[in-house]
């Protein structure tokens, strides 16, 4: 029950976000676990449109998982397989061209590149798929392995990431993915992926990659063990190096998917959980630019309600996805461009191709017949 410090506490918080305020630990503690969803919805909806418009960004893309075999064995991965297992798989050099051959030829901009961490697979097998990737389709550019992957390509060589990074850099690397961040707050990461990259490593390693000039992504898996405060620490933690390095581009919240995992007891979030960890997450990333519906998590229905809760993008096209289909999602396996701009225009939104650093892109005849416009923003759209 709204009690009237209750509505006072809430009409504080809605003077903060008028004001382009920051919010606080305790604000955003208070908004999860009090404020009805159609406010918190209204909250975030003037962060969204203040911050990109009407608009809603897609991009034309697809997924390459060179290898599902993984040392790890994250309680909620049901992508993983062990070395020897029934569902192993390992893409050879052909496959891999083919798979970017493909991606091309429907007109993707964007080829998004993670896979497990081979138990036998050296460090050059992982930079030669960059490099032979942008050596044949230099066009396409290569959103390419999450810190957790980094941290593995230390472990494997002794090097320092930073000096990795860059080495990938120069074959072909255009930007990092989200993935791997999990929750930070060792209390839960200790239970969940407790040998993999720590939130300090998976942290640094984004912070490297800005330096480097290179641009990254966030993600956070929610809907598990974690509680209202992991929620908002990690969010918290990741606008604290935001604030270092303004190399994020976009925060993307991923539902937890339990079929075929170790945590299959536990229930998927309901539509009403993601809609508040969207709203939420929007709210306190008051220094990211973007927040994405990724429509293959959160299904096709409830990406198009998180427009008007946050969300300013719905990622792509998505051919190939294995992680969120092995775990259950009935999502399709892709959706044509008229789908995803219809799926905007019937929100009220207006559709946008971006490519993955966020310029336009601007389309001619045939698939391959595109080109880079202008950089997307507020200002300029
Ligand atoms: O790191 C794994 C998560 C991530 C499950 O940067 C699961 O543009 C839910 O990071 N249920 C990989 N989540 C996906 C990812 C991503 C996706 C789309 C766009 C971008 C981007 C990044 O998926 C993993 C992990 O956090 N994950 N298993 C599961 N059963
Ligand atoms: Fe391996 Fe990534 Fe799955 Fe963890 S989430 S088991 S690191 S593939």
């Amino acid at each position: 029950m709204t009690t009237h410090a209750d509505s006072d506490r809430l009409r504080l918080i809605r003077t903060k976000v008028e004001a382009n305020q920051r919010l606080s630990f305790e604000d955003g503690l208070y908004l999860h676990n009090h404020a009805d969803l159609f406010t918190l919805g209204e909250l975030a909806n003037i962060v969204r449109e203040r911050k990109n418009g009407n608009v809603t960004y897609y991009n034309v893309n697809e997924h390459l998982n060179p290898t599902n075999v993984c040392v790890y064995r994250c309680s909620f991965c049901a992508f993983r397989s062990d070395l020897k297992g029934p569902r192993a798989y390992v893409m050879s050099d052909e496959q891999i061209l083919e798979r970017a051959r493909e991606a091309t030829e429907r007109g993707c901009t964007e080829l998004h590149v993670v896979g497990g961490l081979h138990h036998q697979k050296p460090y050059e097998w992982y930079l030669n798929i960059i490099r032979i990737i942008h050596e044949n389709f230099p066009r396409l550019h290569l959103k390419g392995y999450t810190a957790v992957e980094w941290d593995w390509f230390h472990r494997l060589t002794g090097r320092p990431t930073r000096d990795i990074l860059a080495e990938f850099k120069s074959v072909g690397l255009g930007s990092l993915p989200g993935g791997g961040a999990e929750i930070f707050h060792p209390d839960v990461r200790s239970k969940i992926c407790e040998y993999k990259a720590s939130a300090d490593d998976w942290l640094r390693i984004h912070q490297e990659a800005h330096e480097l000039g290179l641009r990254s992504n966030a993600t956070m898996l929610y809907g598990h063990i974690e509680s209202p405060e992991h929620r908002v620490d990690h969010l918290i933690r990741l606008r604290e190096l935001q604030d270092r390095t303004g190399g994020f581009q976009t925060f993307i919240p991923l539902a937890f998917h339990p079929d075929n995992t170790r945590l299959n007891h536990i229930q998927k979030p309901s539509g009403m959980t993601d809609l508040r960890v969207m709203a939420l997450s929007r709210l306190m990333l008051d220094n990211f630019d973007h927040v994405k519906a990724y429509w293959i998590m959160l299904g096709i229905q409830t990406a198009q309600v998180a427009q008007s809760y946050g969300a300013d993008d719905l990622d792509g096209t998505v051919v190939h996805e294995k992680i969120y289909h092995d775990a259950g999602s009935d999502s399709p396996q892709e959706m044509t461009v008229a789908e995803i701009r219809r799926l905007i225009e019937e929100a009220g939104r207006v559709p946008m191709e971006r490519d993955t650093l966020y310029h336009e892109v601007v389309r001619g005849e045939g698939p391959n017949q595109w080109q880079i416009g202008r950089k997307l923003q507020l200002a300029t759209i």
